[in-house]
């Protein structure tokens, strides 16, 4: 049993990656026909994304890790580098929430710190090459997409962050257990390189599917893409 749900995982690895080495190793380039190379493109990562849907287990949990494995310091990552990290007012700043969401009042801070909150210490996997153990702490999306009554039969979660930046994920991957809305990194507020106030964390996928410093949130049944999804990052991006 254990070792078909590895199989299953690998396959998905195998997927993921091998689309990735596909969309950037080769050249569809057809100097008559670029929008076809597009779309056969597109259309190749969306069929990606559906193979790897139907293989993400929700119940199979990403790796966890002892404190000695923290990697000190952590490693920031953005489109812009550090000096250029936009700076959140913590006093003034609120989450809204759009879409099929029935109770769409924003949330600010103290709703996030007095809701229940999970721990975890878990890898981040950038696809550019390296990878960190850290810790996290924070709202449990499942638990936050409940109490506000969004549409759990919705296909997407939609994010969109204090510096622009968007991405999106499927349901399934949202109500993870370990897919939390994290406010604290090692115990203490989120710095704001690494997201304050309010990231998200996903460490069943990819780096560049885990938001920080979260404006917005919506759930949709229409494909929202997202800054590197939008310029052919695989979608779903399981890690
Ligand atoms: N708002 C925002 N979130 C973002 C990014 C970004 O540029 N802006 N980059 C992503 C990428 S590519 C990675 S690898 C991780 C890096 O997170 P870290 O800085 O905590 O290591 O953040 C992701 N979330
Ligand atoms: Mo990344």
């Amino acid at each position: 049993m254990s070792s078909d749900l590895d199989r299953r995982r690998l396959l998905g690895r195998a997927l993921s990656f091998g689309a990735l080495g596909l969309l950037g190793g080769c050249n569809f380039d057809h100097p008559n026909h670029p929008d076809l190379a597009d779309r056969f493109l597109h259309l190749l990562s969306r069929w990606n994304d559906r193979v790897q849907a139907a293989l993400f287990d929700p119940a199979t949990l990403a790796p966890t890790f002892p404190a000695a494995a923290i990697t000190r310091p952590p490693r920031f990552n953005a489109y812009y580098t550090i000096e250029h990290v936009r700076v959140v007012d913590g006093a003034l700043w609120h989450l809204d929430l759009f879409g099929a969401i029935a109770e769409k009042r924003p949330w600010r801070l103290a709703d996030f710190r007095a809701a229940p909150q999970a721990s975890q210490i878990t890898r981040l996997v950038c696809v550019e090459g390296w990878r960190v153990i850290g810790q996290w702490s924070g709202v449990p999306l499942g638990w936050f997409l409940r109490r506000v009554g969004a549409d759990l039969g919705a296909r997407y979660l939609s994010f969109r962050c204090a510096d622009g930046y968007h991405s999106s994920i499927d349901m399934a991957s949202a109500l993870h257990p370990q897919t939390i809305l994290a406010l604290d990194f090692l115990g203490q507020p989120l710095t704001p390189p690494f997201g304050f106030p309010l990231r998200l964390r996903i460490p069943t996928k990819l780096g560049f599917k885990n938001p920080k410093s979260l404006v917005a949130l919506g759930v949709t049944n229409r494909y929202p893409g997202g800054y590197w999804e939008d310029q052919g990052y695989n979608w779903f991006s399981g890690s």
